[in-house]
């Protein structure tokens, strides 16, 4: 979907979608199949996928989607079975896994054909056998598909051995445009899953509490496909790839030992796995590890014990030294907005990333996403101000509220400290020795400018006034159908 939110903004961050391109990669090859990343096409998106289903005359369209990109694929159906209705479409991903018999039961469901719950690749290939009639319905494990007028919900399916996994099919991707700081951005997958305990994230809901892992020779070849597609710069999907520490250390000299360290690497990480090793760090920067999604998620211990994380904060400074001595720039993950929260719980965190000089902030408001654990708390808390409008659940806008702040306080707290300890603003010693050119820019070219710029588009206005103008311009982000 085109969806984005503000912090990954799709002037600076453009990433396939990895999900479409492993299931591309592994339906059966007499089928011809196109890849069309929409996040490309967020300017003139009906447009384009209007010109899309004209020029490749599909049979079958599969829409992926994330939980508050599941407004836009309901719109997208909509918009396709108008152009031709007797395309099938079929539903994927985060949203659909979670609530498909929500969807089914729903208007959102109407556009839709099929859902596939779980892992795409091996049910999106026996759903077009089922087409073909090779293949019975009611025995592909994962398919929810109609019948008179109702949807029918297959037992789950059993999670894949990724032995099996064919590559992603990086060459049926319809249109280019894949980036990161300026150099093309591509996805690769080392494992799949995730065994903590953490009560506010999706993932044990898509594969249980597991960690499997891929090969270190197949990681390698899938590295060289993506550079031969001019991938510089290399997402890894996995969830938690600090889960294994020895894994990692290991895949890391296996990197450099393919000559792959060539690329720039970004990861998400945990805290406790990089404090871990004293090592770890040292042979990321090696393989070329340049940015780590840090999951500090935050500094109270109250907070962080209501997550399930345990009181991490010592091994968080250990993490945050390990990186930042190898030159590895930080994402800081921040999580605020919990039940006992304040203004200055809130504040506390900022301060803690100012003085950490955490090199980028990834601040999200707790939300209450659908059947994870920490919406059923905060539902019975009472603190969940909005639980239908989904859209708007993907850590940017306020979906609660806490004990002492209204989930408004809670969006115009957000934006106030972000504001005040933007690192755009202030450089932190990591980021000019990765960027320094950009860090040149930033200091006589562009800070000047948006200083005058946000003086002059301030001049006489409200603290609150500047939010609201920032409010209604993020909102509007991702309106794709009212331009019409
Ligand atoms: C890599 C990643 C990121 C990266 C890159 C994402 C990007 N494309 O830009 C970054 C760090 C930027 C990111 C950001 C965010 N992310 Co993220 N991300 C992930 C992560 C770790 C991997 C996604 C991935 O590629 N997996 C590998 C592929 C192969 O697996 P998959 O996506 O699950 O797909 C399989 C199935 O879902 C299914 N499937 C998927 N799509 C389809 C479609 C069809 C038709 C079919 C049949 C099947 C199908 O089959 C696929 C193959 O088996 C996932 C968690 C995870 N491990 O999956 C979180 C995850 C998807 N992200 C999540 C969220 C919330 C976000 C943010 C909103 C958070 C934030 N505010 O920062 C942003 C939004 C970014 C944006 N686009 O604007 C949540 C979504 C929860 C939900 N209920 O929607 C997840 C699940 C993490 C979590 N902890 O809960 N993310």
């Amino acid at each position: 979907m085109p969806d984005t939110v503000p912090q990954f903004s799709a002037k600076t961050w453009r990433a396939p979608n990895l999900a479409i391109s492993s299931i591309a990669g592994n339906i059966q090859p007499h089928h011809e199949v196109a890849l069309a990343d929409l996040v490309l096409k967020r300017k003139n998106l009906l447009p384009s996928i209007k010109k899309a289903v004209e020029e490749y005359q599909p049979d079958v369209v599969g829409l992926s989607a994330m939980t508050f990109q599941f407004n836009t694929a309901w719109r997208i159906a909509e918009f396709i079975k108008g152009l031709r209705r007797d395309i099938k479409i079929v539903g994927g991903g985060y949203h659909a896994t979670l609530m498909y018999e929500e969807i089914a039961s729903s208007d959102s469901g109407k556009p839709f054909d099929y859902i596939i719950r779980g892992e795409g690749e091996k049910t999106f290939g026996d759903m077009l056998n089922a087409i073909e009639g090779k293949q019975k319905w009611e025995d592909i494990s994962g398919l929810s598909y109609r019948r008179n007028g109702g949807f029918v919900h297959n037992p789950p399916r059993p999670l894949e051995n990724l032995d099996t996994m064919q590559l992603p099919r990086r060459n049926a991707r319809m249109w280019d445009g894949y980036l990161f700081s300026g150099k093309k951005l591509d996805m690769v997958e080392t494992s799949r899953g995730c065994t903590m305990t953490c009560n506010f994230c999706s993932m044990n809901r898509m594969y249980g509490r597991t960690f499997r892992t891929y090969s270190f020779e197949r990681v390698m070849l899938d590295l060289a496909n993506a550079k031969k597609f001019g991938a510089k710069y290399i997402a890894f999907a996995d969830d938690n790839i600090t889960l294994n520490v020895k894994r990692f250390e290991s895949l890391c000299d296996a990197i450099v030992a393919a000559g792959h360290n060539d690329l720039r690497y970004i990861v998400q990480a945990s805290t406790v796995g990089i404090a871990s090793s004293p090592v770890l760090a040292q042979k990321m920067a090696r393989a070329g590890i340049q940015i780590v999604f840090l999951g500090i998620e935050n500094v109270s211990e109250r907070n962080l014990k209501m997550m399930n994380k345990g009181n991490i904060l010592e091994k968080t400074k250990k993490a945050i030294d390990y990186l930042h001595n190898n030159n590895i720039l930080i994402v800081g993950g921040m999580i605020i907005g919990h039940s006992e929260d304040k203004e200055e719980d809130i504040a506390q965190n900022f301060e803690f990333f100012d003085k950490a000089n955490i090199d980028f902030y990834g601040e999200q408001i707790i939300t209450p996403y659908p059947k994870t654990g920490m919406r059923d708390i905060l539902i019975k808390e009472g603190l969940v101000t909005n639980t239908s409008d989904y859209s708007k659940y993907n850590g940017f806008w306020a979906n609660v509220r806490t004990k002492y702040l209204s989930s408004e306080d809670l969006q115009f707290l957000r934006w106030k400290y972000k504001r005040k300890y933007s690192t755009f603003f202030k450089t932190t010693p990591v980021f000019k020795a990765n960027f320094p050119k950009i860090d040149l820019l930033r200091i006589f070219i562009l800070r000047p400018y948006y200083r005058i710029k946000n003086f002059i588009t301030s001049m006489g206005k409200s603290e609150r006034e500047i939010f609201e103008r920032d409010r209604k311009r993020f909102a509007e982000m991702n309106n794709f159908f009212n331009r019409l």
